[in-house]
């Protein structure tokens, strides 16, 4: 039996109907869509082992995916990610974590887009069933935005998700927040919205207490995640990132992603009541 969600099915599937498009989902309450320590059973690092070779992360072409044995396919949920903040808040570091790459140490302004792929197998709650998430991330520099007209509309375009960044150690990055999310997310009802804060491993440093997020969290309702885009563990040859150390630092950004754009395209397409039930209290 194969799961129902709109997703589904190999190709992207086009926005439910204009109507229910126009809904846009109240965030779901953590851990309340996808299984938050999955990763950890042994069933789940079973399908971990998809995305990597040898104790590290497999790189994924545009066009390439994850093989497992036909018993255990399953399904794939494929969604395109635009990372969008200030200049050195750290979008090409997180987008490098994520992907199990090296970090940038030293900024380098990115000078146009650049696309990653990253694959996430997750665990529903509702179900227990596996899907794979595939993440498209696009990531452009700020200058390059602010320089060629056409690069924004072209990472907006069908997008499925905006993460706004702002670092623990920039003020200016954080209160550009409103901006950035009228700016860039103003007329895009329907598609998710998430917060993260990078640099949380600089927080004895921070700019942005605790207070001012809660201030945040309140006024806007959007999910916020903390992010340490730093070089993980390396192998026993000192030199290789370590691929499944490496998912476990960021695997919660993975999960309330996957969370997140599974919940709204089931409120979009009727599947789910945009209730209070599905809402954090
Ligand atoms: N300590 C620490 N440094 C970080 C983190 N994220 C990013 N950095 C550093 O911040 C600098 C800028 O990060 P980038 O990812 O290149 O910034 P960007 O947002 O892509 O900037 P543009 O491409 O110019 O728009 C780099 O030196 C990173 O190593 C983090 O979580 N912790
Ligand atoms: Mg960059």
């Amino acid at each position: 039996m194969r799961l129902k969600h709109p997703r589904l099915g190999g190709r992207r599937a086009p926005r439910p109907d204009a109507s229910r498009a126009e809904v846009m989902a109240r965030p779901p309450a953590p851990g309340s869509v996808i299984v938050p320590d999955w990763h950890e059973s042994a069933e789940g690092k079973e399908y971990l082992a998809c995305i990597l070779r040898k104790n590290r992360r497999r790189v994924f072409g545009l066009l390439e995916r994850p093989v497992l044995p036909p018993p255990v396919a399953i399904d794939t949920a494929s969604y395109k990610i635009f990372v969008s903040g200030k200049s050195g808040v750290g979008k090409t570091a997180l987008v490098a974590k994520l992907a199990g790459l090296e970090v940038p140490v030293i900024h380098h302004e990115t000078t146009g887009i650049q696309t990653t792929v990253v694959f996430w197998p997750a665990k529903l709650q509702a179900s227990d069933r596996v899907v794979m998430f595939r993440f498209e991330f696009w990531d452009c520099g700020e200058s390059a935005l602010k320089k060629f007209d056409h690069m924004l509309p072209a990472c907006k375009e069908k997008t499925d998700a905006f993460l706004f960044l702002f670092s623990f150690t920039d003020r200016a990055s954080f209160e550009d927040l409103p901006g950035q999310l009228a700016r860039v997310a103003g007329e895009a009802p329907g598609v998710v919205r998430m917060v993260i804060g990078s640099k949380f491993d600089q927080y004895m440093h921070t700019d942005v207490p605790e207070r001012d997020l809660t201030a945040f969290r309140q006024a806007w309702g959007l999910p916020l995640l903390r992010v340490k885009s730093v070089p993980g563990r390396r192998l026993a040859d000192g030199r290789t990132l370590d691929g499944r150390a490496g998912l476990a630092d960021i695997a919660h950004v993975l999960n309330g992603l996957a969370e997140q754009l599974w919940h709204q395209d089931q409120v979009a397409a009727g599947v789910l009541p945009n209730t209070s039930e599905n809402t954090p209290s």
